[in-house]
């Protein structure tokens, strides 16, 4: 979402699927076996805002969770597909394919992570690049029994796949981040028109009409409460991993410091919600919603016209989320 003042820009997203009542600490000590992670594909407009970069991170880092395909969305969507490549090369994930979606105008100020992309170019890529990002979805899709589609961007290249394929979307557990319910930023009371939904409302109201396996969404009343500071920022900052170094090049660059190093909080991490969701739902409040996108981007409940979603309404317990969070982003 874009915020005028102080210019936060911000996206929305997240949906998933039920998960197991594990505990955090469980899933890491199971080390899930290559047949039991679950398939995942993202769908991110990253480059925006650089909560895209964050989620990007975490993905790689669960172990629950293995990511089969990387496609880009909106705007400059090759931009943000050297963006993904650059972002698995560095963080040794060079056998993840990268699709680059549908394209759209978009301001070149929306640009921010430019900077971190100059010495990379995307023929670079050792993995796949695929330069039909939709058509590239559609394989993956048809190439795994379950398939979940997480999407953290405006909703162009899901809608189109809904058009294209709808009995694949049969077969897809869908998560994004997407939509507001009852709260804004930090938790501030009332509705809002969420800016992944805003983007294409037409997209969004043909996404959640479709017919998903399941779906799930992290609207603004817990996606964007998530900023990590003091301690939990610090272990970010001093992991030295991987992961963390690229997303905090990536945040400085898109700071506008790329040489600097004196933060000491992110921005509002909303897309790193609706991955968690791909693996559970713990610390979280979440109650089945029927959903429709009214023609001012709204998301509202309609019971004679929605599609169930499980939403992720509350949080209830925000500071364990984030220390998992924290904790995942510093993994070696
Ligand atoms: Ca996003």
């Amino acid at each position: 979402m874009l915020f005028a003042g102080n210019l936060w820009k911000q996206a929305t997203k997240a949906i998933i699927i039920q998960m197991q009542p594990e505990t955090i600490a469980n899933h890491k000590q199971q080390n899930p076996t290559e047949d039991n992670m679950k398939n995942i594909i993202l769908d991110t407009d990253i480059g925006i805002d650089i909560d895209d970069t964050w989620a990007l991170g975490f993905l790689l880092n669960a172990p629950e969770l293995k990511t089969i395909l990387v496609t880009t969305a909106t705007g400059n969507t090759a931009y943000r597909a050297k963006i993904a490549a650059k972002f698995l090369v560095r963080t040794n994930n060079e056998h993840v394919p990268v699709g680059v979606g549908l394209t759209s105008v978009m301001e070149p100020k929306f640009e921010k992570q430019r900077g971190w992309t100059t010495d990379f170019k995307l023929s670079d890529y050792k993995g796949t690049i695929h330069f039909d990002g939709i058509q590239a979805m559609i394989d993956a899709m048809e190439g795994t029994d379950d398939p979940t589609l997480i999407a953290i961007g405006p909703l162009v290249n899901v809608a189109e796949f809904v058009k294209r394929r709808p009995d694949l979307v049969e077969k897809t557990n869908f998560i994004a981040m997407a939509g507001s319910i009852a709260k804004q930023l930090m938790g501030r009371p009332g509705a809002i028109a969420e800016w992944n939904v805003l983007q294409n409302i037409p997209a969004a109201q043909a996404v959640f009409s479709a017919n998903w396996k399941s779906a799930t969404i992290t609207p603004l009343d817990t996606c964007a409460q998530v900023v990590l500071d003091g301690e939990h920022y610090q272990l970010v900052k001093n992991a030295n991993s991987p992961v963390a170094n690229a997303i905090l090049q990536n945040f400085r660059t898109w700071l506008g410091k790329p040489d600097q190093a004196d933060e000491t909080a992110s921005s509002i991490l909303f897309d790193t919600v609706a991955i968690f969701l791909a693996y559970s739902t713990e610390w979280l409040e979440m109650k089945t919603i029927n959903l429709i996108v009214d023609d001012q981007g709204f998301t509202r409940e309609d019971n004679e016209n929605g599609n169930p979603f499980n939403v992720a309404l509350n949080w209830l317990d925000l500071n364990a989320y984030k220390q998992h969070l924290a904790n995942r982003i510093s993994l070696a």
